[in-house]
Parts: structure tokens; sequence; C-alpha cells
């Protein structure tokens, strides 16, 4: 396609944030992306992009960014590895060199510790076949699971609930499925700001069919406007709330016994454990107004078409797992799965997150959700990968959070970051960076130094999104195309290349009896492989969604794909109810500590930063804000843009006020994007024990008007020297 610039062209690809999966034409002239737009017939999107999708890819540009592969200059030994952002404490050297450093070292730490040692962080913001390929690297060559990705800190909780009691996690119905809804929940999610286009089609579900909208959220997220009912509940209430609205439900005879009979088990056990649940009780726990309680109820349960969207505010807490229960157990009691603009829904974040854990970036699972610990599913992937019989590790791996907290000698010792930041995302900050110290090798292959790759040995430069070829599965399921655009910067390589070449030369060190296959001339052939496995991946083929996606499960060449799942039955036979009990937080407020921090994300920013504050998003959105109800404002006169200190048992940062009552009284937030006053120095590592999530959204923390001079500079985002 041509544009109307001399000598410019278009590529088509998909847009590199969010799950929503946004379709771009990058407009391009020599080499130089000048303008994002989309197309309207985007089956996606319709035309639509937000601000990110349209103005945010100028990081590929970004004069920061690492093109070259690095060696540090002075060896770092474990207990006194430091941060190095400066290119000064870098030797620049050619890619022979920094693989032939990084083979050595890999190998020779696994030969002494053996496959324990090694672990990795695999990129949901890469495409599935670097994903895979990273698995397949860790997998075969050293002989661990120990792999998993920011999921881990992310829908952990709702992954590990669905798949208990349906059989599946991904999100069962199509996002723009909702203008059919006639009634919908959002819960714990920020849905205007974190997957904006989607807003726009519930929105219009709203003005343009009627629907009805019912927000549980501590915030007063923008979707309340749009809303019918909003439960403004404390942080942490969750199952308070929707199992009382099951309890309504029940006692109003308003569920649905027929789709209960005949799809679901476990309905006598669970109807007691609702029994305590009494609009009352909820109140009591949650804050929200037993009335609202009774509504909500009954305008659910009355609708012909009921869906339930939610994210974050449900998953990252210490009771997440239990709290997408209370979610499912409401879907499966109105029986509102398995229809057009019905459906579980939980909304995934990065690009490529439902597309990471499909690929195996995960420690329990191979590819297609295949158990690591079932021998069958070991032995095909032993023939698969020509790998001995009984080599592959039955062993279960360490999660995310759990790589961390396991290095030290005996422990962890070599650790492989393809793309991700746990210097920003994980919590607890100040504990992350003592584990972080103690590695005895990090490699980073990632875009630019980040907070994590500033600890690394030798880093690999990779490349973004615009310079390479592959595919991204978006929150709907749909596995979408990634179009090289323009040639790589400098000498950044596609990820999938670089673990090729990688791979390669540790299997020659090691010498193993059979080889793997590491020599794919394109990603396409690094997906058909993977179809060969993944079942559900088995009918998606590159030149099959050169057009518009398939969405998975696609079970062979001719299949269309599936826009909404359980029509007939779930991948367990019958659905599961599961009972529950409410806990509160872990961490309560006390005299000391008053407040709740609640903390997530703004429009314009990506999570620790790396892309959007390396590019005009930063423009927009230059600094952190601290949301304070005016209620708890009051107390201490601050006021709008004021510094203040907030304090949490294991950190500080400071920042501006933003006196609002987009927060509700007792609880603060604050975007977790800015290093320079980064939210997770104050947050609370303790996790769900099933889901190993940690608690995100709830810790306790007080406030204090400080001096505006205690601000940090604006320039200084990095967090040399905070700890
Ligand atoms: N602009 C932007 N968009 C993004 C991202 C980004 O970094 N920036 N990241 C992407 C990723 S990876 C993800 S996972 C998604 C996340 O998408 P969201 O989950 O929508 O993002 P958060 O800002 O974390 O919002 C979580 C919501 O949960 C609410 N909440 C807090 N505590 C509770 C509680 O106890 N119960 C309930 N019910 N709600 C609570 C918060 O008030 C907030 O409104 O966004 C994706 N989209
Ligand atoms: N307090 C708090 N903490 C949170 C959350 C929260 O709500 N509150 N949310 C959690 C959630 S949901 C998530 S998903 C995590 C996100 O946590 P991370 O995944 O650690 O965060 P990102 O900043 O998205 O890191 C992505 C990195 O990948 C790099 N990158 C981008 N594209 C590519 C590529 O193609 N190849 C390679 N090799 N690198 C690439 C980027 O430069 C960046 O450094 O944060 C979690 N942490
Ligand atoms: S909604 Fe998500 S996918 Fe669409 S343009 Fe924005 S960030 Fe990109
Ligand atoms: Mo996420």
């Amino acid at each position: 396609m041509t544009d109307y610039l001399p000598n410019s062209r278009i590529a088509s690809t998909t847009c590199p944030f969010c799950g929503v999966g946004c379709n771009l034409d990058l407009h391009i002239q020599d080499d130089f992306i000048y303008k994002v737009t989309s197309p309207f017939t985007s089956i996606v999107n319709q035309g639509n992009l937000c601000v990110k999708g349209r103005f945010g890819t100028d990081f590929i540009y970004n004069k920061k960014r690492i093109t070259t592969p690095l060696i540090r200059k002075i060896p770092q030994r474990p207990g006194a590895r430091t941060q190095a952002f400066n290119l000064d404490e870098w030797r620049p050297v050619s890619w022979d060199e920094a693989l032939e450093f990084a083979a050595d070292r890999l190998v020779e730490i696994y030969q002494r510790d053996g496959g324990d040692a090694m672990a990795a962080y695999s990129c949901a913001k890469a495409t599935n076949e670097d994903n895979y390929l990273l698995q397949k690297l860790i997998r075969s060559l050293f002989r661990t699971n120990n792999i998993d990705h920011c999921t881990r800190l992310c829908h952990a909780g709702s992954v590990v609930a669905l798949q208990k009691a349906i059989g599946s996690a991904a999100m069962s119905n199509t996002a723009s499925e909702v203008v059919n809804s006639d009634v919908f929940i959002i819960t714990g999610s920020n849905t205007a700001e974190t997957h904006p286009i989607i807003a726009i089609q519930m929105k219009n579900a709203v003005k343009e069919h009627g629907a009805k909208i019912i927000v549980v959220d501590p915030r007063r997220v923008e979707m309340v406007n749009y809303a019918t009912l909003w439960l403004p509940e404390k942080p942490g209430s969750d199952v308070a709330v929707f199992s009382g609205m099951a309890h309504v439900i029940i006692k109003e005879n308003l569920y649905d016994k027929e789709f209960i009979d005949e799809r679901t088990e476990y309905f006598e056990e669970f109807k007691q454990s609702m029994e305590k649940f009494t609009p009352e009780y909820v109140e009591s726990v949650s804050g929200v107004d037993r009335q609202l309680i009774i509504d909500a109820a009954r305008l659910f349960a009355n609708a012909e078409r009921g869906a339930i969207y939610w994210a974050l505010g449900i998953s990252q807490s210490t009771h997440g797992t239990d709290n997408a229960h209370s979610l499912i157990n409401l879907a499966l009691l109105t029986g509102n799965l398995g229809r057009l603009g019905t459906g579980l829904n939980p909304l995934r974040g990065q690009n490529n997150v439902q597309g990471a854990s499909d690929s195996g970036a995960m420690p329990w699972q191979y590819p297609g959700y295949q158990e690591v610990d079932n021998e069958d599913v070991a032995i095909k992937f032993e023939k698969a990968w020509n790998i001995e019989p009984g080599g592959l590790n039955r062993q279960r791996g360490l999660t995310t959070t759990e790589i961390l907290s396991h290095v030290h000698p005996g422990g962890v010792r070599a650790l492989y970051i393809m793309g991700e930041n746990p210097m920003m995302s994980e919590p607890n900050l100040n504990l992350a960076h003592k584990h972080m110290q103690q590695l005895e090798l990090l490699i980073a292959q990632d875009l630019f130094i980040n907070e994590s790759g500033s600890y690394a040995d030798v880093f690999l430069p990779a490349v973004t999104f615009a310079e390479k070829d592959g595919t991204f599965t978006n929150t709907d399921r749909r596995v979408q195309i990634v179009r090289q655009a323009i040639q790589p910067r400098g000498n950044s390589r596609p990820d999938w290349k670089i673990i090729c070449d990688l791979a390669q030369r540790i299997e020659k060190r090691l010498k193993p009896k059979n080889t793997a296959i590491w020599d794919y001339q394109h990603p396409s052939e690094i997906l058909a492989e993977m179809g060969n496995l993944v079942p559900s991946y088995k009918g998606v083929k590159y030149e099959r969604i050169q057009e518009i996606g398939l969405q998975t499960p696609v079970l062979d060449d001719n299949h269309p794909g599936t826009p909404f799942l359980y029509k007939d039955s779930f991948p367990i036979g019958k659905a599961k109810f599961f009972g529950l009990n409410y806990y509160p937080i872990d961490e309560p407020p006390n005299e000391e500590f008053p407040l709740i921090l609640n903390t997530g994300r703004v429009l314009e920013h990506w999570h620790g930063g790396t892309l959007t504050r390396h590019s005009w998003m930063d423009d927009l959105y230059p600094e952190a804000l601290v949301e304070i109800n005016p209620l708890d404002a009051g107390w201490q006169e601050i006021r709008t843009s004021d510094a203040i200190k907030v304090t949490s048992r294991r950190g500080e940062v400071v920042l501006r006020a933003i006196v609002t009552e987009k927060t509700i009284p007792g609880v603060v937030f604050i975007p977790f994007h800015f290093a320079e006053a980064a939210a997770n120095l104050l947050t609370n590592d303790a996790l769900d024990p099933e889901a190993k999530i940690p608690e995100f959204k709830a810790c306790a923390v007080k406030i204090e008007k400080v001096s505006l001079e205690d601000l940090p500079a604006r320039d200084n985002y990095q967090l040399r020297g905070r700890y």
C-alpha cells in the first residue's frame, strides 16, 4: 500500500501495548514511522485507537534504546551486584562475543548446580514464537520448568480459579459482544484507561443498545459515569460483595435452575456456604449499602444476557483465587455462559499475555496448558523436541514471584530476563533488590537498560514489534499478525533469532546425544511446530491470518475459529461451584498506618515506564501523583500539587498530591509507572496461597505533607541509590 507522501508506504500490524490488540497501520517514509492510523474495517477496533497506539510507538527511535550487545566492564559478584544505567559502565561487544559469554556462563552454572539453578522470565510483549522458543530452550537444554512471565503478577488468581471451575482460563466471549448484553458487571477494571477500545464498545452498549452496567470498584473509575449502579466497596471485600449478590439471588429464587441442573455440580454445598452472606453482613465488611447489593443482585439475575468483565482488582489479592470464584459462581448461578453477550471475561493486559501463556512460558505447563507432571505430556514433548526418554523434568517449576525469592546459594543462580522489569513490577522492591543482588549471572534481553537490566552481566538488544515478524494473541483469543515494517535499529535482533543462536551455542557445549531443532528461518515455522503440539492452535497458520486474525481454538486448517466458548459443554464436563468464606486483606490499616494504598495504571503510561517514558507519552503525563480523597486530605490540609511522603512498613516515596473523589475515603491510589516514586517500594509481597499472586491492590500506609524540595528530580527517574 502507498500513502500520500512520496516514497512512503504503509505496514499493517498489531499494537504492542494492551491486550485489546488493535490493528495498526504504520505510515513509513525512509524507514521512519511518521504516523499511525487504523483501518475502519479493523475487526477488533473499527479504526479507533487510544493515545498509546496512535502516538506512543515512538520509543522505537528513542536515543536511549540499546542496539549493540553489551557486557559489564566490572565483573559482578553475588551479593555485590550493582546497577549500571550509564553506557560507560558497559563495553559494546559483537553478537558473537555476547552470545559466547552468555553460553559459557549459563553452561558453567548448569553443569555445576543443575537445572534448579536456572530460571527465566519470559515476555508478554514479545511474540508467541519468541515465547515458545524461550520455554523450549529452558526446558530442553536446562531440564527445568523454572520459566514464568508477568501473568503471575496479573491474572494468576483468575487463571487458577477458572481452570478449576471450568477447565479453561481465557476470556469466554469476544469483547465486542458486549453490545449484545443487557446487563454487565465491570469489577476491578479501570477499562476506560486500561482497555480503552473495549471501553468504547461498552459505552456504545449503554448509549445505543440500552445495556445497564454495574461497577464494583473502590475507585470512581470513568465507567461509573455510564453505570446504573456503582458499588464502592472497601478494597479486598469482593468475596463478600459477590457472595452477597448470590445470597440474594438464591433467597429470591432468581437463579437458573435448568442451567445449574444440566451443566454444573456442587450447587447444594455452594448454596449452604452462601447462607452467611446476608446483605447486612456484607455491608458491615465491605462498606457497600445493603440495598445496593440487593439492587445489583436483582438487576444481574433478571438479565437475559448478563456478562462479567474483570481485571486486577479481583486477581491481585491474597485471596485472588477466591475473588475469581465468587464471580464464576455468579455466572453459573444465573446461567450466563455459553451464549452470545454473556460470559466470564477476564480482560487480559499485555498485548500478548494470552499468547505467552498459550505458548508455555509457564512453570507448571507446557504449551497449550499441558501439565508438566503428566507423563504422557512429557513423552509427547520429548518426542517432538528429540529428547531422550525421561529427559524432560516432571517437576513443576518456580513461579515469577518464587524465582526471585529463591535466589540464594543452593537456589537459583542464573536468571535470563527476556523483556520484563521485575525491579519495577514486583512487590516490595527493597526485598526484590536484595534477591537480585545475590544472582551469580543475569542476562537481560530488552530494548532499553531498564531498572532490572541495569543489574545484568550481559545485555542482548532485541528489536521492537515494528522490526520483526510474528504473532500476538489478544484478550479475546485472537491470534493476529505482527509484521516487520522497518529495518532493525543498529545491531538489534529479533528475540527468536537471539534465542536460536544462543541455544545452538549451549547445545554445542552440552553435547547432548539428540539435538532439537534450532535453525528456523522464519517465525511461521515456529508457529507451525507449536500448532502440532497445541490442539487449539492446530489450524492457526501464518497464511490464514494475513488479513484477519483467528480466535482459538482453531482445531484444523478449515476450522473458522471460536468467538465464544462453552456453547454445549465445559472442558471439564460440568462446571463447579465453589463454597467461599470472606477473609480481610493481609495488612489492614491501623493507627500508625491508617490508609489503604491501591496501585494501578493511568491511560498514558505502561507498567515500569520503559516504553512510555521513552515516548511522547511522558510529556502528556510527566510525573507520579497520589490520589487522596478530600476527607483524608482535609485532616492534614493537603491540597492538590503539595508534596506528600507516603510510607508503608517496607518503604517510602515522595510525590505530588491530587485531591480527588476518584478514590474513596480511607484509600489512596498511586500508579506504578514512575521509578522516582515507585509504588512497589511500598506494596506488600504477601501471596495468594494457590495462585502465588501478590496483594498489589492493598497495603497499609500513612501520608504526610513534606517540602516541595523533597520531590524527586523529574528526569532522575531511574532507581539508582534509592534502596
Ligand atoms: N494505560 C495502560 N493500560 C494497560 C496497562 C498499563 O500499564 N497502562 N497494563 C495492561 C495490563 S498488563 C493489565 S493486567 C491491565 C490491567 O487493567 P486494570 O485491572 O483495569 O488496571 P488497574 O489500574 O490495575 O485497575 C484495577 C482496578 O481495580 C480496582 N481495585 C482495587 N482494589 C480492588 C478490590 O479490592 N476489588 C475490586 N473489585 N477492585 C479493586 C482499582 O481501583 C482499579 O480501578 O491493563 C492493561 N492495560
Ligand atoms: N504495584 C503494582 N505492581 C504491578 C501491577 C499493579 O497493578 N500494581 N501489575 C502487575 C502486572 S498486571 C503486570 S502485567 C506486570 C508487568 O510487569 P513487566 O512485564 O515486568 O513490565 P513491563 O514494563 O511491561 O516490562 C516489559 C519490558 O519488555 C521490554 N520489551 C518490550 N517489547 C519487547 C520485545 O519485543 N522483546 C523484548 N526482549 N523486550 C521487550 C520493555 O522494554 C520492558 O522493559 O506488573 C505487575 N506489577
Ligand atoms: S486500546 Fe490497547 S491495543 Fe488499542 S491502541 Fe490502545 S493500547 Fe493499543
Ligand atoms: Mo498484567
